[in-house]
């Protein structure tokens, strides 16, 4: 189990930024043929769980305030599977005109990537589940995306509660059966549940 978690490490140590790009058609294209995803609301946590799977402070930039992630983000890991980190949906307080052409980025991705394997789609565990995050399920299911779940934060709820969410996306995930995979639980202070993500990722870049 230590040698697997070492291996592991070794891994995600192995990391680059790619760069940061406004459209899907932007991103290079290379001998890398395996992407993952990781996509949710402002705030969620995404850029954080980039930093703790590679266990770096500062590959993704991360903030307290939502929409710190502007465009399509590439950090490309042992050269073999891009992690692509995407901006929230959902904040309200940037412009109609802001958030459409965020929304736009997000799903010309989602529909076109062709190199994408599987989408983490993360949900505060404390929030829960929100009619934009509904919209972001509908959109992965009409594009045969294999995705997910990752409930974030867990830090901040109780071993109850944490159940109670599970439980009530699992329900949920009835009506997506096709495209869902897996549930996994975060937080990226003691980075708890990172290691079963880490192994998720590694499994998809063989
Ligand atoms: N308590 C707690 N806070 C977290 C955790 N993960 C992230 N945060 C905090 O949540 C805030 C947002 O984190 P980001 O990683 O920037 O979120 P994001 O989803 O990338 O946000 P956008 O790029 O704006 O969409 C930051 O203040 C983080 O420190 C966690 O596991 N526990
Ligand atoms: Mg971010």
């Amino acid at each position: 189990m230590a040698s697997l978690n070492k291996n592991l490490n070794n891994f995600f140590n192995n990391n680059k930024f790619l760069g940061s790009f406004q459209s899907f058609k932007e991103i290079p294209y290379s001998d890398i043929k395996k992407e993952c995803c990781f996509i949710g609301r402002s705030n969620v946590g995404k850029s954080s769980l980039i930093n703790s799977l590679t266990k770096t402070k500062k590959l993704a930039k991360t903030s307290k305030t939502p929409g710190r992630t502007q465009a399509i983000n590439v950090f490309l890991i042992s050269e073999k599977i891009n992690m692509i980190d995407l901006p929230g949906y959902g904040f309200a307080k940037v412009s109609k005109v802001a958030r459409e052409n965020l929304m736009i980025l997000i799903e010309e991705y989602i529909e076109n990537r062709d190199t994408l394997d599987h989408v983490f789609l993360l949900i505060d565990s404390k929030v829960g589940i929100k009619n934009s995050d509904i919209d972001m399920l509908d959109l992965l299911s009409d594009c045969s995306r294999k995705f997910s779940i990752i409930l974030t934060k867990i830090d901040k709820i109780s071993n109850n509660h944490l159940e109670y969410q599970k439980k009530s996306i699992l329900s949920l995930m009835q009506n997506y059966k096709k495209s869902f995979t897996k549930i996994y639980q975060s937080e990226t202070k003691k980075n708890n549940g990172i290691t079963e993500i880490q192994r998720s990722i590694y499994g998809l870049s063989q």
